[in-house]
């Protein structure tokens, strides 16, 4: 076996989940590279140190330059708010390391580019954890798309929908809620959550050609949660858009922090000739088929508990029937990331995919904006 040392930048919620697939992929998937947690790199050393002793990581950094200089270090994982990505992630590449990096890969399309040249002309590996792919029942949904069963494609649908930041006491900036903040951010639901539908619908249904969107913010002033002073909110808070796919499908994206009662509400719907599919987060080894070449006494919507041997990863979990959750979505990302080292085929996402639905968002808030269809 081959170690992997991995240096992690951020200890956020998305540094856990990380994390936590670091430890797990080894134990149940074989593969050559088995990930080290080498060093844990966060600006305060006392929160730093309890994150690394937590979760067992050999070191403490408190400046990701120093981190990149260590000759002990493979591969970086970006787990830091969006303005910080390309400067890490260039320096990071000019280093020689691999690199992980958060979503969405950058503020706008000119860092995305940026990003692009740097990994490529150092010809580091490289990833960007869009990890509701490699839920096993999206990836099924993929293979059943591959083997042609839903015919063409008429429809694409989905929705993430949220409802945290209604309080207009919510801050905006700080540790807790940069992801209000434009500045931190870039954009709103649009990076943050749309992002993750349109990765994924692209992954299904190929690209998305152009987009017709609105946008809104309904709270328009927050206070900082650092300073306490109020200003504007530059953030959408809701964006819903209309797209062309290049398959001749339509699409119906809508994404929002304000759908009362809806905490994580990521679902999708796509409607072939032949058969229809659909899948939530809430019920996340679900995947619901219809197939209208069924017997017509027999036809109808049926769930497939995506739990059996045959079905994607689950051969490297528990027995058929018992079924796996949301923090596998990261661990199977990483399997296949090592594996893609032992293969020398690029792993995906990787931050030319990424650039692209990085496109689609510009796109998606520049329609908005100038309220016209724009394309990609
Ligand atoms: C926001 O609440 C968030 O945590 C996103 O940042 C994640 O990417 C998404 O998977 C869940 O929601």
């Amino acid at each position: 076996m081959k170690n992997l040392n991995i240096g992690m930048i951020g200890y956020g919620f998305m540094g856990k989940a990380h994390t936590n697939a670091y430890c797990q992929a080894p134990r149940f998937f074989q593969n050559e590279y088995r990930p080290v947690l080498k060093a844990l790199c966060a600006r305060n050393q006392e929160k730093a140190q309890g994150f690394a002793d937590n979760w067992g990581y050999e070191s403490v950094e408190t400046d990701w330059r120093e981190l990149l200089k260590r000759d002990d270090i493979d591969a970086v994982d970006i787990c830091v708010p969006n303005n910080l990505h390309k400067e890490i992630a260039i320096e990071a590449a000019k280093a020689g390391k691999m690199i992980l990096c958060e979503k969405p890969l950058a503020m706008n399309v000119a860092e995305g580019e940026e990003m692009c040249a740097a990994v490529e002309k150092a010809g580091v590996a490289n990833m960007v954890w869009y990890n509701y792919r490699r839920v096993p029942a999206v990836t099924l949904a993929k293979q059943l798309i591959d083997e042609g069963r839903l015919g063409r494609i008429f429809h694409y649908r989905a929705f993430f929908l949220q409802d945290w930041t209604i309080n207009a006491d919510v801050p905006q900036g700080g540790a807790a809620t940069w992801r209000l903040d434009a500045e931190a951010a870039g954009s709103g639901v649009t990076g943050d959550l749309l992002a993750h539908c349109i990765d994924t619908a692209m992954w299904l249904n190929g690209g998305i050609k152009d987009v017709s969107a609105v946008t809104e913010t309904f709270v328009k002033q927050r206070k900082h949660a650092e300073t306490g002073e109020a200003a504007p909110v530059k953030i959408d808070d809701a964006c819903s858009f209309l797209c062309h796919f290049e398959n001749g499908s339509l699409g119906l994206f809508e994404s929002t922090r304000y759908a009362r009662g809806h905490k994580a509400l990521n679902t999708l719907e796509i409607n072939g000739e032949h058969a229809s599919i659909a899948w939530d987060l809430h019920d996340l080894h679900r995947l619901e088929y219809f197939d209208h070449r069924d017997d017509s006494i027999v036809r109808g919507w049926r769930s497939i508990h995506v739990s059996d041997g045959d079905q994607p990863y689950m051969d490297h979990w528990w027995v058929p029937g018992l079924q796996i959750g949301y923090e596998h979505s990261f661990t199977h990302q990483v399997a296949d990331f090592l594996k893609s080292l032992e293969t020398g085929e690029a792993a995906h996402p990787n931050f030319r995919d990424a650039l692209q639905t990085q496109k689609v968002c510009d796109a998606v808030l520049s329609s908005a904006g100038e309220r016209a269809w724009k394309s990609v």
